[in-house]
């Protein structure tokens, strides 16, 4: 039985809790694919290619890890790539309630798609993409927080530093 796991998200920009997570979910499954939102309602701060930059960036090391975008429902994505399984991070009680949500919403659209929660190490368990930029767009350091890339590509698109 193979697992082929999506997991989904913003990455506006990707984290270093969110490669704690790849790097969690690349031991477990026989595919990762890793599926950045297209037309999110949320104005993005990166664009849809920069996104997909950065994350194939992050993924390189791993052989069983790929990016996509998709539009429309997580659900439908989820089918048309023969995956059987969500992947989604919680990293605090606060996270619970929107992923409990979705995780249940997902199961009554899609019944063969289970949705696995991991935990990223503790160290990430503060870091979300909307603090990063809040701190970064008002002059603080997220050095650690996200890969050096992502800091270069910060400064590119908030030119104050
Ligand atoms: N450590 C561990 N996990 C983390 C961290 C961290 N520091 N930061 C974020 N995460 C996790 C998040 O909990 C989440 O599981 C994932 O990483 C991605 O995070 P984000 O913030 O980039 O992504 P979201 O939460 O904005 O993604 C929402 C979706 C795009 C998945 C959702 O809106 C969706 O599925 N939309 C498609 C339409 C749809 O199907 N709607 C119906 C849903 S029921």
């Amino acid at each position: 039985h193979t697992v082929k796991a999506i997991y989904p998200g913003s990455f506006d920009p990707v984290t270093n809790g969110h490669l704690d997570l790849i790097a969690r979910g690349a031991k477990m499954f026989d595919h990762l694919v890793v599926a950045i939102l297209r037309n999110s309602t949320k104005a993005p701060l990166f664009t849809e290619a920069e996104r997909v930059e950065m994350l194939t960036e992050g993924v390189r090391g791993f052989g069983n890890v790929s990016v996509a975008t998709f539009h429309g429902l997580l659900v439908d994505f989820a089918r048309e790539q023969k995956a059987n399984a969500v992947l989604r991070g919680i990293r605090a009680i606060s996270d619970y309630e929107y992923e409990f949500q979705m995780a249940l919403m997902n199961r009554r659209l899609a019944p063969e798609v289970e949705t696995i929660f991991l935990m990223p190490d503790a160290k990430y368990s503060f870091v979300s993409s909307r603090l990063i930029k809040q701190v970064f767009e008002l002059g603080g350091s997220v050095d650690g927080l996200v890969p050096d890339f992502v800091v270069e590509r910060l400064k590119q698109r908030v030119p104050h530093l």
